[in-house]
């Protein structure tokens, strides 16, 4: 992949973005993040979003995903956040929490882009197409392989509301499967993509 990047989000250059990135996790992950960023690109292409965004949003979306819990229950502590966060673990914290390290340590200020790192793992009610993007990408990414997610690939080339919800729903019977705790903005995401009781001019 070519994606050259303006200056506009970031003074890196792709090739010093992804090293950045690199050095912060595994091979393994790091090609998760590779194929996210080519997903996320191509969707982008798609549906009319900036491929650009797409590119740095997928790239730096798990940069903090390897970080000791410590750090950010010290970050959620110093910086404000609602202390219920605290009872949640790296699942939730490495794109809501993981944003604000980004930002700081890699210099992205674009709230486009801070946005759907910060929703990538739960979704929310509001979405835009870059965050729906990021959203999906993450999941359906060719590394992938689990039950469903050719459904889910299938989806996203059709329709990308229908992949948020389709994501969105299989996540949510997996967590409660497993008795994981839910994060309420998991809920407000099944809420509004998923649930049927409401009105259609409600997507
Ligand atoms: O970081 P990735 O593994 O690429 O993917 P991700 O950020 O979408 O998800 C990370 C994990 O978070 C995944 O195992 C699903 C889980 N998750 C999503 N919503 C919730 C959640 N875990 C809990 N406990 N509660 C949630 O609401
Ligand atoms: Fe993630
Ligand atoms: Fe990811």
């Amino acid at each position: 992949m070519s994606m050259k990047f303006s200056g506009a989000y970031t003074s890196l250059k792709r090739e010093e973005l992804m090293q950045k990135v690199q050095m912060r996790m595994s091979e393994r992950r790091f090609l998760h993040v590779l194929g996210v960023e080519e997903t996320a690109v191509a969707l982008a292409a798609k549906y009319g979003a900036s491929e650009e965004r797409a590119s740095i949003a997928a790239l730096t979306h798990d940069y903090a995903k390897e970080r000791p819990d410590e750090e950010f229950e010290l970050i959620i502590q110093r910086d404000g956040y609602d202390p219920e966060l605290l009872a949640y673990g790296n699942a939730i914290w490495h794109g809501l929490v993981g944003a604000s390290m980004v930002e700081r340590e890699l210099g992205i200020e674009d709230e486009e882009i801070l946005q759907a790192i910060r929703l990538h793992t739960t979704g929310a009610a509001e979405m835009s197409l870059l965050d729906k993007i990021i959203y999906v990408a993450d999941y359906i990414e060719p590394g992938r392989d689990f039950p469903g997610v050719k459904e889910a690939r299938e989806l996203s080339l059709l329709d990308l509301d229908k992949a948020v919800a389709y994501e969105t729903k299989h996540t949510l019977m997996h967590l409660i499967e497993k008795e994981q705790k839910i994060y309420p903005k998991t809920i407000e995401t099944y809420n509004y993509w998923v649930s049927k009781k409401r009105g259609k001019d409600h997507r």
